[in-house]
C-alpha cells in the first residue's frame, strides 16, 4: 500500500477520504490482531499496546503531516499513524518481533520506535517526555526557514505530568505550531479519567496557555482529520499551538496481559456503539460506496497481512555484537576548528569566550536557559551575548528544566546544536528521564546523533547551602550515552565547551563555581585539534604517589602537596564519561600508591570508581591501600563554619597523602 495521498495544506474530501483512511484502519486492526497471536505464540515479548479501538484517531490525526518535514512524536495506540507517514506493515512486525531486519534492529521493542530522520522521534516510555522534543524539532525547523509543524500526541493519564504543562507553555511563549492531541480513551491502564483530572474536557486547559482546544469524536475518522486539518490552518495562521481532545476507546486491555475486568458490562456496550472501524465501514457504504467495494479493500488487506507475517517470521535474529557498542555516536574523523587564544582569561570569562566563539563561528549554535538573556546568567557566564546574537539564539526560557531539555533534544534533531545552561547544577535532576534516559540513549534507539551540550554550574564552597552546592558528576555518570568533562583551568574550559559542543553526543560540562572567581587568569592557547582533548590533564609529574583530584579539590591537592614537598604525579580525569583512566594508571603502576580527592560525598562521586578500576588493573603494583578523601554522605550544610568542615581541605590531603608515602 502507498503512502502517498495529499498532505496539509491539500485536503481530502469526504468521499475520497474514506476509502483511504479505512484501509489503514482495517490494516491496522488486521496487525494488531496478528502480533497478539503472535504474542500468544511466544514471537513477540515485552509489554504489548494494542490500539484496537483508536484507529479512528491515530489515521484522522497522522493523514494531514507530511513525512520528513512535519515533527512528531506517536503513542503506544499509533500503530495505524506510524504506517500513515511511511512505515512499512513487514517494519513494524519486524519491530516487534525483534529480529534482525528490526527497524531498532532488536535495540528496542514493540511501541518503542519512530524514524528520527524523518523527523517521527521514536517515543520513550515515560509518558509526556516526548512533547516538548517535538516542541523543539518544530521550533528549530522553523528557525531555519522551514514551515513545519508538530503533532505531539499524549494520553489521557499521561496529560496530568509536568512536562505536558511545560512542554505547551514553551510552545505558547514561543509561538511554536504543535498539536497537541490528547487520546482520551477514559482509562489510563486501570485508572479512570475521573481520578485523572478534575476539569470537564481537557481541551478547557488551552485557555490557561492562551490558546485553542477543542473536543471532538475521536471514533469517527473523518471528524477527526477534518479537526485536525482545521487546527493546522489555525496553527498555520496563528503560529501557535493548538490542543484537540480525540474522545477514543481502547477496546482491548491496556495491554496482553490485561483483562480490564475494571471496565463495566454498561460501559463496553456503549463503547461497541462507537466501535471505530464499523463506524469508518458504515460510513463508506452510507457515502453510496458498494459493499463489494469495502469487501474487495478487506480481502486485499487480509492477504497483504498473511504475506507480511509470512515474511516478518523469516529473518534471523539480531546480530550478537549490536547487544553491546552503538552507545555512543562516533564523532568525525577530521576533528578541527577554529583556533582560538586569549590572554589572562579567568575561568568565567572562559565560558562567555567559548560560547561566544561557538555563537559566531557556528550558526546553528543557541543557548538556552533561565535568566540567561539580558541578565547574562546568574553567575554572568552569558554576558553580553544576548545583546550580540539576538533572543533567538540567546534564549530566555520558561522555569522548565525538563522541557527546556527535551526541547533542546528535539532541536538537536533539525539543524540546530543548543547548549543547555541549568541554573545550578542541582536543578539538571529535574531533567533525568530528558538526558538520562530520553537524550543519553536516543542515538542508540534511533541511530541518529544528538548533538547536545549542557553546562553545570556545580559544586560548593560558596555557602549555598544542601540545594546549590552538588557537582552530580556520579549521579550522570550512571546513565549509558552522556559524555562528561570537568575542566580545571580556563585553557580545559574552553576546551570542554567546544569539544562538547562538536561531539555528536550530548555532552555534559561541570563548571566549578569556587573557580569561577578564583584570583588570577590564565591564558588560553586552543590550536584547533578537538581529538587532543578528550584526555586527562596532568599538573605535577614526581614518583612518591598519584593523586587525582575533580573541580576545586584539585587546588586543595595542589596546594596540599605543594606543602608536602614531596614528589607527587598530579592528575585531573577530565574526561568523566566514558572514564578511562590510562595516564592514571600508568602512573599508579609506577608510584605504587593512589589518593583521589573529591569534592562529591563518597557515594555520589566518582573516585570510588577510579580506585576500583586501578585495583582491577594494578593491584599488584600497589605499596599501599589507595584512600578516597570526600565529603561525608550528608547533604552539604549551610553555614560556613559547617561548610568548611564538610569539605575536604588541604590539611587533610596533607594527612591522608604523608601516611599513604610514609612508611
Ligand atoms: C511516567 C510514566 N509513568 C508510568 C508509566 C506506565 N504506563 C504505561 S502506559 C500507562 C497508562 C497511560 O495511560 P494514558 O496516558 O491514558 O494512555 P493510554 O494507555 O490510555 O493510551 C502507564 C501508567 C509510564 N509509561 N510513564
Ligand atoms: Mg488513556
Amino acid at each position: 500500500m502507498s503512502a502517498a495521498f495529499t498532505r496539509y495544506p491539500g485536503k481530502l474530501g469526504r468521499n475520497e477520504f474514506l476509502p483511504v483512511a479505512y484501509r489503514w484502519m482495517y490494516l491496522s486492526r488486521k496487525l494488531e490482531e496478528k502480533i497478539s497471536e503472535l504474542y500468544k505464540k511466544r514471537y513477540v515479548k515485552g509489554t504489548v499496546t494494542l490500539g484496537i479501538g483508536n484507529e479512528a484517531t491515530a489515521v484522522g490525526m497522522s493523514m494531514p503531516f507530511r513525512p520528513g518535514k512535519d515533527v512528531l512524536s506517536l503513542m503506544q495506540r499509533d500503530f495505524a499513524a506510524h504506517m500513515t507517514m511511511g512505515e512499512t506493515p513487514y517494519s513494524m512486525l519486524c519491530q516487534y518481533i525483534a529480529n534482525a531486519d528490526s527497524p531498532t534492529h532488536g535495540r528496542e521493542g514493540n511501541v518503542h520506535h519512530g524514524n528520527a530522520h524523518e523527523r517521527r522521534f521514536p517515543m520513550i516510555s515515560h509518558l509526556s517526555n516526548m512533547l516538548s522534543t517535538v516542541v523543539g524539532g518544530t521550533w528549530s525547523a522553523r528557525q531555519h526557514g522551514e514551515d513545519a509543524l508538530g503533532l505531539a500526541v499524549i494520553g489521557d493519564g499521561g496529560s496530568s505530568k509536568g512536562e505536558f504543562h511545560e512542554s505547551i507553555n514553551i510552545a505558547s511563549v514561543r509561538k511554536v505550531p504543535v498539536l497537541f492531541l490528547i487520546q482520551n480513551n477514559h482509562y489510563s491502564y486501570s485508572t479512570p479519567t475521573r481520578l485523572q483530572y478534575a476539569c470537564r474536557k481537557l481541551s478547557d486547559r488551552a485557555a490557561g496557555y492562551g490558546i485553542k482546544g477543542r473536543t471532538i469524536d475521536g471514533t469517527d475518522v473523518w471528524e477527526v482529520y477534518a479537526a485536525v486539518c482545521a487546527a493546522l490552518d489555525e496553527m498555520t495562521a496563528t503560529s501557535l499551538p493548538y490542543i484537540l481532545e480525540c474522545m477514543t476507546l481502547r477496546l482491548e486491555g491496556h495491554a496482553v496481559y490485561d483483562k480490564a475486568e475494571y471496565v463495566t458490562k454498561e460501559e463496553r456496550d456503549e463503547w461497541l456503539t462507537r466501535e471505530p472501524l464499523m463506524r469508518a465501514r458504515r460510513a463508506l457504504l452510507d457515502a453510496g460506496n458498494a459493499e463489494a467495494l469495502v469487501v474487495d479493500i478487506e480481502r486485499q488487506v487480509e492477504a497483504e497481512v498473511e504475506e507480511t507475517v509470512r515474511k516478518a517470521l523469516l529473518p534471523p535474529r539480531p546480530d550478537p555484537a549490536i547487544a553491546v557498542g552503538h552507545v555512543f555516536a562516533e564523532p568525525a574523523k577530521v576533528q578541527t576548528c577554529k583556533p582560538f587564544s586569549a590572554q589572562k582569561v579567568k575561568y568565567l570569562s572562559a565560558v562567555t569566550l567559548a560560547q561566544d566563539y561557538l555563537l559566531a563561528n557556528e550558526p546553528s549554535a543557541v543557548l538556552m536557559g533561565l535568566d540567561i538573556g539580558p541578565y547574562g546568567s546568574a553567575f554572568k557566564t552569558c554576558k553580553g551575548l544576548f545583546d550580540k546574537y539576538g533572543k533567538d539564539r540567546v534564549m530566555d526560557m520558561p522555569l522548565a528544566e525538563s522541557a527546556i531539555t527535551g526541547f533542546a533534544l528535539g532541536a538537536s534533531q533539525t539543524g540546530s546544536r543548543p547548549i543547555i545552561e541549568f541554573q545550578f547544577a542541582d536543578f539538571s535532576t529535574e531533567s533525568v528521564t530528558q538526558l538520562g534516559l530520553n537524550s543519553g540513549t536516543w542515538y542508540f534507539r534511533s541511530g541518529k546523533e544528538a548533538p547536545l551540550l549542557v553546562r553545570l554550574p556545580c559544586g560548593g564552597g560558596i555557602t549555598l547551602g544542601a540545594f546549590h552546592s552538588g557537582e552530580f558528576e556520579g549521579l550522570w555518570s550512571r546513565f549509558c550515552g552522556l559524555k562528561l568533562l570537568y575542566p580545571f583551568t580556563p585553557q580545559e574550559m574552553f576546551e570542554a565547551l567546544v569539544a562538547g559542543f562538536y561531539d555528536p553526543n550530548p555532552c555534559m560540562v561541570f563548571e566549578h563555581k569556587l573557580l569561577y572567581g578564583s584570583a588570577k587568569g590564565s591564558d588560553i592557547n586552543f590550536d584547533g585539534d578537538l581529538s587532543k582533548v578528550w584526555k586527562e590533564r596532568q599538573y605535577a609529574a614526581g614518583t612518591d604517589c598519584t593523586v587525582i583530584g575533580t573541580g576545586a579539590m584539585l587546588d586543595v591537592a595542589l596546594a596540599a602537596c605543594k606543602e608536602l614537598g614531596g614528589s607527587f604525579d598530579i592528575f585531573n580525569p577530565f574526561v568523566l564519561n566514558p572514564l578511562r583512566p590510562l595516564q592514571i594508571i600508568e602512573s599508579v603502576r609506577k608510584t605504587g600508591r593512589l589518593c583521589v580527592v573529591q569534592e562529591s560525598t563518597a557515594t555520589a562521586g566518582l573516585g570510588d570508581r577510579i580506585i576500583s578500576m586501578v585495583c582491577r588493573e594494578c593491584f599488584s603494583c600497589l605499596k599501599k591501600a589507595p584512600v578516597l578523601v570526600s565529603a561525608p554522605d550528608a547533604p552539604v550544610p549551610f553555614a560556613s563554619e559547617l561548610e568548611v568542615l564538610y569539605r575536604p581541605d588541604k590539611d587533610r590531603v596533607k594527612l591522608v597523602i604523608s601516611q599513604l608515602i610514609g612508611d
